[in-house]
């Protein structure tokens, strides 16, 4: 009976799905350097477990924190003692995920037999995903393959879509979801996918384009992540690789790049949300891009597709340091958020990471830099922290189709200029 209990306990700790009741979302407006500091320090509290969605590393920016019920006492104490300005971004966390649990449930259509009858408007799990990838190549072989470029750490595909229209040519890399939990950009890449299929032949530039180019597509970049969202965090970030010597899972995949590794903005902490990870590369969620990278050779746009801030961002992260083609970078940056704002009206901040976001040291976008890849960008897209990592569903098309034309300002400058 009682090894029954144990087998019991053991199992719902295994398979059930975290809950956060009672879970706050906090905005916090540090208005000096001294309380900065002094928000650095609770970040170091691991007890509290806090999860910083926006990390506390520059003054100039709001950080957003979502608080586990436990910890809302001392740290409101925290936040009063010393006199630190914040808001409620989100009251009751668990009652917005129940509710983006409802609309999945509610909105699940039969398994859709074309692509035209995928409800890009709802969320979808990774086997959906997968699934959709098979359909599209399947309706449209000559003019996109699956390539798999390699495995995550639990085994799954690492499925890359191949849009090409003839042999040789150079590409543009699009991913989305390296961070599991953002998932208003793997629900965006789905929507590209089939945004590519239904233009080429129709819309003159981006015909012009995969005339040219090859567009790979990463929809789902970290799998093990995201079938963990579904299934048992909704907010998980990181892989899903145990660290040695600790019970906390898990790379943050944007830090484990070897551009500035183990720099300033990563940590070397495994339970941390940005852990670098033991070395550069770790990840094989990484490790399979830089192989198919340095393989191509021809990359000549790299696009990283992150949520949320709004914001379109060149490198570097690691380093104050401009690199050579930030007035390039900057005019193109500039001419893409305009053609964002132009369809509903979202605004943009842009410029490089370290002066727009934080430092974040280890990133993707800064090593593809690195390697030659001029048209380096990284997006975070909606929204600006009203519901943050939980966009509700039906802002999915409307953020899909206004990114859509700021890549295609990135895709036609890319075309013309190399
Ligand atoms: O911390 C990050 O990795 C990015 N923000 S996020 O909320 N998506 O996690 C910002 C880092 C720099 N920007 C990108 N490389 N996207
Ligand atoms: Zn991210």
């Amino acid at each position: 009976m009682k090894g029954l209990f144990l087998l019991l306990a053991l199992s719902v700790a295994v398979f059930a799905k975290e809950t956060f009741v009672g879970h706050q979302v906090l905005r916090i407006t540090a208005k000096n350097e001294a309380e900065l500091v002094l928000l650095k320090e609770l970040s170091q509290q691991e007890h509290l477990q806090l999860d910083f969605w926006m990390e506390p590393i520059d003054e100039s920016l709001p950080i957003d924190v979502r608080v586990p019920f436990k910890s809302l006492q001392p740290v409101r104490s925290f936040l009063g003692y010393n006199e630190i300005h914040y808001n409620i971004l989100i009251e009751d966390l668990q009652a917005l995920l129940e509710k983006e649990q409802q609309e999945m449930i509610s909105s699940r259509a039969p398994e859709p037999r074309s692509t035209d009858d995928f409800d890009y408007a709802s969320y979808h799990t990774l086997s959906e995903i997968y699934s959709f990838i098979d359909l599209l190549v399947q309706e449209k072989p000559n003019l996109v393959s699956k390539v798999v470029i390699g495995q995550s750490y639990e085994g799954r595909p690492l499925n890359v879509l191949k849009f090409s229209t003839g042999a040789n040519r150079p590409g543009i890399w699009i991913d989305t979801g390296i961070h599991s939990r953002e998932w208003v950009t793997q629900a965006s890449g789905t929507w590209f996918a089939k945004k590519i299929v239904d233009d080429y032949g129709r819309d003159a530039a981006l015909t012009a384009i995969l005339d040219k180019f090859d567009i790979f597509l990463e929809i789902v970049t970290n799998p093990d992540g995201f079938q963990y969202t579904h299934s048992s965090n909704r907010m998980w970030r990181k892989t899903r690789k145990p660290n040695s010597g600790s019970n906390c899972v898990g790379v943050d995949p944007n830090r484990n790049w070897d551009a500035g590794f183990g720099g300033t903005g990563s940590s070397g902490s495994p339970c941390s949300e940005t852990y670098r990870g033991p070395y550069a590369h770790s990840e094989p969620e990484v490790k399979a891009i830089v192989d198919f990278v340095q393989s191509h050779g021809n990359l000549k746009a790299f696009v990283s597709i992150h949520s949320y801030s709004q914001m379109l961002l060149y490198p570097y992260g690691y380093t104050r340091t401009p690199c050579k083609d930030q007035a390039e970078l900057h005019e193109l940056a500039k001419k893409a958020v305009t053609d964002l704002k132009s369809l509903y009206g979202t605004s943009y901040k842009y410029g490089s990471i370290i002066s727009t976001i934080y430092q974040a040291s280890g990133g993707t976008i800064d090593w593809t830099y690195d390697q030659g890849i001029k048209y380096s960008y990284t997006f975070e897209l909606r929204d600006t922290g009203f519901y943050g990592f939980l966009l509700p569903a039906k802002q999915i098309i409307p953020t899909a189709q206004e990114t859509w034309l700021a890549l295609m300002a990135i895709m036609e400058h890319t075309k013309n200029n190399s």
